[in-house]
């Protein structure tokens, strides 16, 4: 990419496509293309078609996802399989028609196997049964990773496939029904503590591992990667250390300054038992991860402060 190239961040108001375009930016990346979504939506074939012959981008980050935590993969199944399936169809489509060098897209761990051996290689893909909480949103990624795989085999388009990790960080969305754990986690133990409340609930056992890495660091994986990745293989993107949800509820509990107590909903789902990345594709490659969780987790509860004045009431 030259600090000219016309780039196309498709998600820029999510977490990891904000976080991408600040990344660029501050690369010295100047033509960014972006569009809401009042004026672009990427369901809908024709507009898509139409805005990429209109603005021609050259390199495309395809981070347009409906995305959600466990609760909501598991209760908009059609959101996140059909509009999944649509967006990065039209997307990868029209990015081929119209001549882009080089398309970057972006899966998630949960595309492996639930219970494949850990930590997680990359060719443990379709090897075994989805966990059955995200299947739908997994089965989505999965055709977009073998999308990207036949148009590179057919038509010579380089398109690639990363696989990030459970990503966090400042932008997350913070919402208890629709989040991930870890920002649900630091609102809950935020509110307990302005609160005073007795106790803070946490879904599930606590007994689940899972594997965190702070969106700054996937940001500028991705963008490495776009710049020295040209193979049809998937690439994981992490840290290679998971953590307990126990664990994790007791470090943003600290963090926090909360002192009540954990307790356990045991009515909630736990998902996939464990699920932490091989990350030694990507460091032979040339890319490690550098935040610590606790570092992580500082930024992103100070970001949280300053940006949810709301919760603070
Ligand atoms: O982050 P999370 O929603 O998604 O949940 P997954 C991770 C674990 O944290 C589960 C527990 O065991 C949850 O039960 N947990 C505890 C909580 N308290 C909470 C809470 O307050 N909110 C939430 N959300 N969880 C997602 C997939 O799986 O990971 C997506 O569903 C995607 O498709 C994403 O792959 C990265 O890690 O289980």
């Amino acid at each position: 990419m030259q600090t000219d190239s016309r780039i196309y961040v498709a998600g820029h108001n999510g977490l990891v496509g904000s976080t991408i375009c600040r990344r660029l930016s501050s690369e010295g990346y100047q033509n960014l293309i972006v569009r809401d979504h009042s004026q672009l939506d990427l369901c809908n074939e024709i507009a898509v078609n139409d805005f990429f012959a209109e603005t021609k981008p050259e390199y495309v980050f395809l981070a347009a996802a409906v995305v959600g935590g466990i609760h909501a993969n598991d209760t908009r199944p059609v959101e996140f399989l059909r509009d999944n399936l649509l967006i990065q169809t039209n997307i990868i489509e029209a990015a081929y028609q119209t001549g882009v060098k080089k398309l970057a897209f972006l899966g998630s761990t949960c595309i492996y196997p639930r219970d494949c051996p850990q930590p997680i290689k990359e060719e443990y893909l379709l090897t075994g049964p989805l966990e059955e909480t995200n299947q739908w949103y997994a089965i989505a990624k999965i055709a977009g990773i073998k999308l990207c795989q036949a148009y590179r085999k057919q038509h010579g388009f380089n398109a690639i496939s990363m696989m990030p990790t459970n990503l966090y960080g400042p932008g997350d969305n913070f919402d208890l029904q629709s989040s991930h754990v870890l920002p649900a986690l630091i609102r809950k133990f935020h509110e307990g503590k302005v609160n005073h409340s007795k106790q803070v609930e946490v879904w599930g056992s606590g007994k689940p591992f899972r594997e965190f890495l702070y969106v700054e660091d996937m940001a500028e994986a991705c963008c490495y990667l776009m710049e020295n990745y040209n193979d049809e293989s998937i690439i994981n993107i992490g840290t290679g250390q998971d953590v307990s949800i126990k664990a994790l509820a007791e470090l943003i509990k600290d963090i926090i300054g909360y002192e009540g107590n954990i307790v356990f909903d045991s009515s909630k789902p736990d998902g996939t038992p464990k699920k932490v990345t091989d990350v030694t594709k990507i460091k032979a490659s040339g890319w490690q991860s550098t935040t610590s969780l606790q570092a992580g987790l500082e930024k992103t509860y100070a970001w949280y402060l300053k940006n949810a004045p709301k919760a603070l009431a």
